[in-house]
C-alpha cells in the first residue's frame, strides 16, 4: 500500500505497487455509476477493476493534504510550499474513459501525458490550400460557388441552400469589436536576444544567458483613431510586445513615449472620452484637435508633461522602426533570491529616431492611410528588419525615495543623467503575420502578465491596467478562452482546472477539475516558490499609515518640473514644432476660455512656449499663469537631459529601408540615374523610378527604363529624399507637369535631400527652391552636382539621407 506521508517533495512513487486490485475497488467498478456492469471482453482483462484499484491506490496515497498548515502564517506566504502529488501507477485512472485507446484518424492517438498541445508552434494552425478545393466548413466541397440554389433558373431561391447559407451566415458575423484605444495598429513577429545574463537583479526567463533567444510579438499602434484611421495621426504610439517565454507569457505593454496624460487609472476614461471623436456628431476623427480633450486636460495639469511629448514630432514617427519604446511605469526586477530592485523598461531603435514634419504627416495621411503599415510590412519582406536595443534604467527603493520626483507617478521619466539606461539584449522582427486578423487582430496584450523575475510597482496607473486587460478582451475577443487563440497561447506549458467557457479549444483529459485533489495525484500542483510566480512582498509605502484612502502623494502634484525639463531638453527646432503643434491644436478649439486656460498652463511650464503659443492665436495679452497645484516643487537633478531630443539618437547611420524618389522622363540619361541608384541600393535603401506616368520610360542613350511610380500615385511626401534627372528632354517633359513642382517644394519644404543631376538645376529654379539656408549659409541638403559627376556625389548624397532631414532650412511659415 502507499505510504500516506508524501515525501518532502511531494511526490509518492509508492503508487505502483498497489495496481492490485483490492475487493472493494472491483466491487466499486461494477455499482455503474460511470463504468460498465460487465467486463468489456475487448479491453484485454478487468480494465475497469484495474482501473478503480488503481484509483484507490492513487487516493490512499494522500490521506489528508499535506500542505494544509502551509496556507498560514506570514513566513508561508512568504514561501509557499509546492503542491502534493502522488504518481499513479500507469495511465489508468487519471483518464476520462477507458475506451481512450480507440483512436480514429479525427480522435488521433491517445494524449502524450503531461502535455497541453496547444502551446505548439502556429503552424498547427496555418492553413494552405494550394492544390484543394473549395469546401464548407465541414469540409464538404463545393461543386458551384457561383450560384445559389433555386427552384428553376428564374426561380426563387431555396432555403435548403447550405452551402450559401452557411457563406453568408459567416460573412455576416466577420467583424469582432475593435480595440477602445489603439485600434489601429500592425504587428510582427521576431525575437528578443539577451546580450549577458542579467540574473543579478532578475530570474525572468528571457535574461538568464548571453544570446538566449526568446520569440516575440509585436503590435504598434495610434490610440484614439478607429481601426480603419490615417497612420500619420498625431498621436501617441502603443508599443506592445508580447515576449513567449519559456515560463510564460510576458507583455510589456508600452508607448513610444515614456510619460503619461494621467496619474490614476481612475482618470483614463475621462481621458479617452475627451480625446475620442465627439459624442455627439463624431467628429474628428483620430485628433486631439478638438474642444474636449484640450477641455479636459487643460483642467488636469499634470498632464502638461505628456503634452510637450505629443506635441512634439514624437507624435508623428516617420516610421515605427524608427521610435523609441518605453515601459512608462516602474516595475520590478526579482532575482532567485527573492531581491527586488526598480526597473523601467526603454527600446531604443537602431535605426535612430526619425519623425515627419506635420504638413508632411498631413499629406501622406491622405495618399497613404496605410503609410506606417505599409514601412513596417516592407522593411521586413525586404530584408531590412526592424530591430531596437532594449535598456534598463535599474534603482533602487532607497535611490527612489530620494528623487524628487514620485517614481510612481507615470507623469514622471527618470532622466538617464540620473539613472543611465543599461542594454540587456536587441529584438528584431524578422517575420510578417500570415493573417491580420488571426494575428494582428486576434493579439491580446495584458500588463497583467507577467513571469516570475517580474513585478509591478505601486503605480496606481499601471494598477488599473492590470485590470482592464483581460477584462477588455474578454467581450473583444468573445469570451474567457482568448488566451486558447493561436497568437495568444504561451510556448511554456498551460495546465489548470479553469473550464469551459464560449470557444473552449483544449480538451482537458480526466475528470478532475479542482485542487487539492488525489484522484489525479493531486496534478495539476501548485508550483510553490522555488519555481512559481511568487508576489514581491515589500511594497514602497508599506512603511506609511496604512487606511483605505482615495489620494495621491504629495509629489504628485509637480505638475511642471518635467514640461520644463523636456522643453529646455529640445533644440530649437524641436522647440518651435512644439510650439507650431500647440498652435495648430488650439486654433481647432473653438471656445477661446478653453485656449486660454491651455496657455496659462503652459506658463508654468515655460514662459518662451506660451508666449509664441498666445501669438501665434492671435492673444493680445498672456493670460495669468495658472495656480500651481504645488508651490515650492522639489529642485530637480537635472535641468536638461540631451537624449530627451530626438535629434540625440540618429542611429547607425544607415539609409537601410529609406525610400528615394529618382525622377525620370523620356531623355534621361539614364547611365548618371543608375550610377546613383546602384550607390542608393548598395546601401540597402529603396530607390524608385518616378515618372509622369508608369511604364516604359525611353533614356537618352535609346535604353529604356520602366517607371516604378508616377508623379500621381505616389507624390513626394512620400519619400525621404529626391534625385533629379539630367537630360534636357526629361527636365521639359517634368517641368511641363505641375505634379513635379509640388513634388519638389514638398521634398524641400520637408527638409529632405535633393540632388539635382545636371541639367534639372533649372527644375530647382522653377519650383523656387533656394539654393543658400536663410541664413545664406550654403544648404548642405541640397547638392547641386554637373553633367558626369553621378557617381562622384552618390557618397554625400547619401550621407545627407542618413541625417533624416535639414531642419536648418525651416521657416515659419515656410519660404516654399
Ligand atoms: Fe492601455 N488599454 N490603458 N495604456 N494600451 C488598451 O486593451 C488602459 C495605458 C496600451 O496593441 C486596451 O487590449 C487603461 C498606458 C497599448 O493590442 C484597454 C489604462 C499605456 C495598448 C486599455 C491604460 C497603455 C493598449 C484596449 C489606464 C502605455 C494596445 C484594447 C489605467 C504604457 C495593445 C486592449 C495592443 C490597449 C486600458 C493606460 C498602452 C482598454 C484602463 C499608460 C500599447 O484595456
Amino acid at each position: 500500500m502507499p505510504k500516506t506521508n508524501p515525501p518532502a517533495d511531494g511526490r509518492n512513487n509508492s503508487g505502483k505497487s498497489a495496481s492490485k486490485g483490492s475487493a472493494a475497488a472491483k466491487a466499486a467498478a461494477r455499482n455503474t455509476d460511470s463504468g460498465p456492469a460487465r467486463v468489456n471482453p475487448d479491453a484485454g482483462g478487468d480494465a475497469q477493476a484495474e482501473k478503480m484499484a488503481q484509483i484507490q491506490a492513487l487516493a490512499a496515497a494522500m490521506p489528508f493534504n499535506s500542505i494544509k498548515p502551509a496556507e498560514h502564517g506570514f513566513a508561508n506566504a512568504m514561501a509557499p510550499q509546492r503542491g502534493a502529488t502522488a504518481e499513479p501507477a500507469s495511465r489508468l485512472p487519471t483518464g476520462s474513459t477507458l475506451s481512450e485507446e480507440n483512436g480514429t484518424e479525427k480522435t488521433g492517438s491517445r494524449a502524450p501525458e503531461g502535455v497541453n498541445s496547444t502551446i505548439e508552434p502556429l503552424d498547427r494552425v496555418r492553413v494552405d490550400s494550394s492544390g484543394q478545393v473549395l469546401t464548407t466548413n465541414q469540409g464538404v466541397a463545393v461543386s458551384d460557388n457561383q450560384n445559389s440554389l433555386k427552384f428553376g433558373l428564374r426561380g426563387p431561391a431555396l432555403l435548403e441552400d447550405f452551402v450559401l447559407r452557411e457563406k453568408i451566415t459567416h460573412f455576416d458575423h466577420e467583424r469582432i469589436p475593435e480595440r477602445i484605444v489603439h485600434a489601429r495598429g500592425s504587428g510582427a513577429h521576431g525575437f528578443f536576444e539577451c546580450y549577458a545574463p542579467l540574473t543579478q537583479h532578475t530570474k525572468a526567463a528571457p535574461f538568464q544567458e548571453a544570446g538566449k533567444v526568446t520569440p516575440v510579438f509585436v503590435r504598434f499602434s495610434t490610440v484614439a483613431g478607429e481601426r480603419g484611421s490615417k497612420d500619420t495621426a498625431r498621436d501617441v504610439r502603443g508599443f506592445a510586445v508580447k515576449f513567449y517565454t519559456d515560463e510564460g507569457n510576458w507583455d510589456l505593454v508600452g508607448n513610444n513615449m515614456p510619460v503619461f496624460f494621467i496619474q490614476d487609472a481612475m482618470k483614463f476614461p475621462d481621458l479617452i472620452h475627451a480625446v475620442k471623436p465627439e459624442p455627439h456628431h463624431q467628429m474628428p476623427q483620430a485628433a486631439s484637435a478638438h474642444d474636449t480633450f484640450w477641455d479636459f486636460v487643460s483642467l488636469m495639469p499634470e498632464s502638461t508633461h505628456m503634452l510637450m511629448w505629443v506635441m512634439s514630432d514624437r507624435a508623428i514617427p516617420r516610421s515605427y522602426a524608427s521610435m523609441q519604446g518605453f515601459g512608462v511605469h516602474s516595475y520590478r526586477f526579482v532575482n532567485e533570491a527573492g531581491e527586488s530592485v526598480f526597473v523601467k523598461f526603454h527600446w531604443n531603435p537602431v535605426a535612430g529616431t526619425h519623425s515627419l514634419v506635420w504638413d508632411e504627416a498631413v499629406k501622406i495621411s491622405g495618399a497613404d492611410p496605410d503609410y506606417h503599415r505599409r514601412d513596417l510590412w516592407e522593411r521586413i519582406e525586404s530584408g531590412a528588419c526592424p530591430e531596437w536595443e532594449m535598456g534598463v534604467q535599474i534603482f533602487t527603493e532607497a535611490q527612489a525615495e530620494q528623487f524628487s520626483f514620485d517614481i510612481l507617478d507615470a507623469t514622471k521619466l527618470i532622466p538617464e543623467e540620473l539613472v543611465p539606461v543599461l542594454p540587456v539584449g536587441r529584438m528584431v522582427l524578422n517575420r510578417n503575420p500570415d493573417n491580420f486578423f488571426a494575428e494582428t487582430e486576434q493579439v491580446a496584450f495584458c500588463t497583467a502578465h507577467v513571469v516570475p523575475g517580474i513585478d509591478f510597482s505601486n503605480d496606481p496607473l499601471l494598477a488599473g491596467r492590470i485590470h482592464s486587460y483581460v477584462d477588455t478582451q474578454i467581450s473583444r475577443l468573445g469570451g474567457p478562452n482568448f488566451h486558447e487563440i493561436p497568437i495568444n497561447s504561451p510556448i511554456a506549458q498551460v495546465h489548470n482546472n479553469q473550464r469551459d467557457g464560449m470557444h473552449r479549444q483544449a480538451i482537458p483529459r480526466g475528470r478532475v477539475a479542482y485542487e487539492p485533489n488525489s484522484l489525479a495525484g493531486g496534478c495539476p500542483f501548485q508550483a510553490g516558490a522555488a519555481q512559481g510566480f511568487v508576489t514581491v512582498p515589500a511594497r514602497l509605502q508599506a512603511q506609511e499609515e496604512q487606511a483605505k484612502v482615495r489620494g495621491k502623494p504629495e509629489k504628485f502634484a509637480d505638475h511642471y518640473t518635467q514640461a520644463t525639463l523636456f522643453y529646455e531638453s529640445q533644440t530649437p527646432v524641436e522647440q518651435a514644432h512644439i510650439a507650431a503643434a500647440f498652435r495648430f491644436e488650439l486654433s481647432k478649439v473653438t471656445v477661446p476660455a478653453i485656449r486660454e486656460r491651455t496657455v496659462s498652463m503652459l506658463r508654468n511650464a515655460s514662459e518662451d512656449l506660451a508666449k509664441k503659443v498666445a501669438e501665434g492665436l492671435g492673444m493680445t495679452a498672456l493670460p495669468d499663469a495658472m495656480p500651481p497645484a504645488l508651490a515650492q516643487p522639489a529642485k530637480p537633478e537635472v535641468t536638461v537631459s540631451p537624449p530627451l531630443s530626438l535629434m540625440a539618437r540618429l542611429g547607425d547611420g544607415s539609409i537601410r529601408a529609406r525610400k528615394i524618389a529618382l525622377l525620370v522622363a523620356p531623355g534621361v540619361v539614364g547611365a548618371s540615374m543608375a550610377q546613383v541608384q546602384v550607390a542608393l541600393l548598395a546601401e540597402g535603401a529603396v530607390a524608385r523610378l518616378v515618372a509622369p506616368c508608369i511604364g516604359a520610360v525611353a533614356t537618352a542613350e535609346g535604353d529604356t527604363l520602366q517607371a516604378d511610380a508616377s508623379l500621381e500615385n505616389e507624390p513626394g511626401f512620400l519619400f525621404d529624399a529626391l534625385v533629379l534627372p539630367d537630360g534636357e528632354a526629361a527636365v521639359v517633359a517634368l517641368a511641363k507637369d505641375g505634379h513635379t513642382m509640388e513634388f519638389i517644394k514638398d521634398q524641400y519644404r520637408h527638409g529632405k535631400t535633393i540632388l539635382a543631376l545636371g541639367a534639372s538645376k533649372a527644375l530647382l529654379d522653377k519650383a523656387g527652391v533656394p539654393t543658400t539656408l536663410p541664413d545664406g549659409a550654403p544648404d548642405a541638403g541640397l547638392i547641386v552636382a554637373p553633367s558626369g559627376s553621378a557617381a562622384n556625389v552618390a557618397a554625400a548624397f547619401i550621407k545627407g539621407i542618413a541625417l533624416h532631414r535639414h531642419p536648418e532650412r525651416e521657416t515659419d511659415p515656410p519660404r516654399v
